[in-house]
């Protein structure tokens, strides 16, 4: 399998839920990760299965139901526009000055494996469109 075909295999396997997913083990520093960024809202860390150059996931400190963008309410709204705030202030700091891509994977046609919304920031190469 290439490494494209292994992560949509990754998230056609994975079940949603709004039980702790691997995420919350990062926010906590169970498991190591690459932090970039922290506040005390959202967390920033390099993906472990890069798909570009620059390869950053932003998510919420407290999911509070937020499994992926389908499940947004109105009381997400502020946390939703700080994320994304937070991935321009990542795209400046990664010097990504030509431009970036973000995605937010939801649900299985979407691809989405792990159940805790992120965004992710690409950047460093010449994107394509459409996406796969
Ligand atoms: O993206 C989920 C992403 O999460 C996928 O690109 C791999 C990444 N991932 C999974 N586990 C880890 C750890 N432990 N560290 C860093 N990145 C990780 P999705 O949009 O749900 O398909």
């Amino acid at each position: 399998l290439s490494p494209m075909a292994s992560e949509k295999e990754a998230a056609l396997a994975a079940v949603p839920t709004d039980s702790p997913t691997i995420f919350d083990k990062i926010i906590n520093k169970e498991i190591p990760s690459k932090i970039v960024y922290e506040d005390d809202k959202v967390l920033a860390f390099r993906d472990i299965a890069p798909q570009a150059p620059t390869h950053i996931l932003i998510i919420p400190k407290f999911k509070d139901g937020l499994t992926g963008l389908s499940k947004a309410e109105e009381r997400h709204c502020e946390i939703l526009g700080h994320l994304l705030y937070t991935a321009k202030l990542i795209a400046k700091q990664e010097g990504l000055d030509d431009g970036f891509r973000i995605v937010i994977n939801d649900g299985p046609n979407g691809c989405q494996s792990v159940y805790h919304i992120h965004v992710h920031l690409l950047g460093g190469r010449q994107m394509n469109w459409p996406p796969g």
